[in-house]
Parts: structure tokens; C-alpha cells; sequence
């Protein structure tokens, strides 16, 4: 089988983390696993340059505020580096790649956040990626009160879960518009997951999701 991009999206504390580690787990233990190899990464951070512009990225600086285009462009330089250098070369080998948090981020959280232009999203995001586009994104979606409670239980925010609760709450209507704009077109390029569910129920909808899906691919 080809190679195939899996991205996961969702606000903060939906549950990605925890998800992918459960979902490699149940990849690496099938017998019958259709690709040469399985990567599990991240946005922002998936490789050593790209770990330094997440540090940039999420650690908060009291001396001088970061601006939106800044953000914007460090979150495109993060990605230009990740799928040139690890991205492509995983895909051509044929293997199956789970990446935490792709482009739909950044139009949730750049676009519908922090309210920079959609167009010059989708342009920033065409050249980051030289139009590699997800074969599925899976979608964790989550109230952001429960997801901000989750993730401020583990201790100190970095510097976007320190946004306020309305930026949260715009981004997910990011997302849930990403997801209806794909409903009459692609409805199975863009899957939603209810992450208030406990982690036992959302790992077996996601198995489930990922039977079907492996089905799908290899007759397709
Ligand atoms: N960003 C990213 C942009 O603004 N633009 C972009 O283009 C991109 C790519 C990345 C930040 O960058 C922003 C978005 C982010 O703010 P990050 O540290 O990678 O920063 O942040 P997140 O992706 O949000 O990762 P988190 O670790 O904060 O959240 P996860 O991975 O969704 O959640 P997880 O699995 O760590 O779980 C959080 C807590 O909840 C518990 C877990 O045990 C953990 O304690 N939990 C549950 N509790 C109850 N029920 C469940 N079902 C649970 N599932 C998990």
C-alpha cells in the first residue's frame, strides 16, 4: 500500500496524546499491518529544528509579546521543515504516519483564534506543505472548559493554553467549520471523534474507525 498521512486535531487536553500512543500500540501489534513502517510525530516540534521553533512557539516571555503573523509564520517554518525533511521521505517509503496536529490547526487556532485572514492561511499553508494534504484527519472534539481543566491539571500552560476561554471556544468552531465544510464533499476525509467520552470509549471508536479505514485503502 501506499504511504498515508493521518493527522489528529482537536483543542487543548482533547486526548490526542493519549489516543496516539494507545492507537500505535494496536497498529504494532496487528499481524497483518499493510505498510513498510509506522511513525507517530507532532506539530510544532517533529524533529530536532523544528523541537527548537516549538520552544519559541509555546514558552511565554513576559518581556515581549509575540505577534499574530509572527506565530502564523513560525508555525508555517515548523511545518515547511517537518514534511520536507521526514514527512515526504516516511510517505515515499510507504509507511503510515500519525502526525499530532497539522493544518486545520492553523486555520482553527491562527484563523478562526486568533482572527487572521483565511486566504493568506490557506496560502501559507499550500507553501508549508508543498500540497501534501492528509489522507484522513481524525478530529478529537472537546468543550474547551473540560480540555483546559484537563491540561491545567498537569501543571503550568504554555503560551497558547494561557489564551482566554473565548480564543478556545473560536477555535473549535475552526474546527467543527473544517468538518462541515467537508460533510457534502468528503465526508470521510474528516472524521469526528466526541472526546468527552471516557479514554477507554474513544481509543474503540477509534479502532473502529481505523478497521473500516484499512479496508477502504486496501480495495481502493
Ligand atoms: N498550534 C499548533 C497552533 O496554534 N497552530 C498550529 O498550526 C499548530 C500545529 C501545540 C500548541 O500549538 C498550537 C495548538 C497547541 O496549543 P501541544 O503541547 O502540542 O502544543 O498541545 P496539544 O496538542 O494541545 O497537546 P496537549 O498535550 O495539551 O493535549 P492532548 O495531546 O490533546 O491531550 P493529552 O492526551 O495530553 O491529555 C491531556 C490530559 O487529559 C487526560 C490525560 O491523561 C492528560 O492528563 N485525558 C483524559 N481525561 C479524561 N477523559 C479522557 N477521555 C481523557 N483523555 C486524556
Amino acid at each position: 500500500m501506499n504511504g498515508k498521512l493521518v493527522v489528529f486535531e482537536g483543542g487543548e487536553g482533547c486526548g490526542k496524546t493519549t489516543q496516539l500512543a494507545r492507537l500505535e500500540a494496536w497498529f504494532n501489534q496487528k499481524a497483518d499491518f499493510p505498510f513498510t513502517a509506522l511513525h507517530s510525530t507532532r506539530e510544532p516540534g517533529g524533529s530536532p529544528l523544528c523541537q527548537k521553533i516549538r520552544q519559541v512557539l509555546l514558552t511565554p516571555d513576559r518581556d515581549e509579546e509575540m505577534q499574530n503573523r509572527t506565530e502564523l509564520l513560525l508555525y508555517a517554518a515548523d511545518r515547511a521543515q517537518h514534511v520536507e525533511a521526514w514527512l515526504r521521505p516516511w510517505l515515499n517509503e510507504g509507511a503510515l504516519v500519525l502526525c499530532d496536529r497539522y493544518t486545520a490547526s492553523t486555520v482553527a487556532y491562527q484563523g478562526y483564534g486568533r482572527g487572521l485572514d483565511r486566504g493568506l492561511i490557506d496560502e501559507l499553508n499550500t507553501i508549508a506543505t508543498g500540497g501534501l494534504e492528509p489522507d484522513l484527519t481524525v478530529w478529537l472534539d472537546l468543550d474547551p472548559e473540560i480540555g483546559l481543566a484537563r491540561a491545567q491539571a498537569r501543571g503550568t500552560r504554555d503560551r497558547i493554553e494561557q489564551a482566554d476561554l473565548t480564543f478556545h471556544q473560536n477555535v473549535r468552531s475552526g474546527f467543527a467549520a473544517l468538518h462541515d465544510a467537508q460533510k457534502t464533499t468528503n465526508p470521510d476525509s474528516f472524521i469526528r471523534i466526541d472526546a468527552s467520552q471516557s479514554m477507554e470509549q474513544v481509543t474503540e471508536d477509534l479502532i473502529h474507525l481505523f478497521d473500516r479505514v484499512l479496508t477502504g485503502w486496501a480495495s481502493s
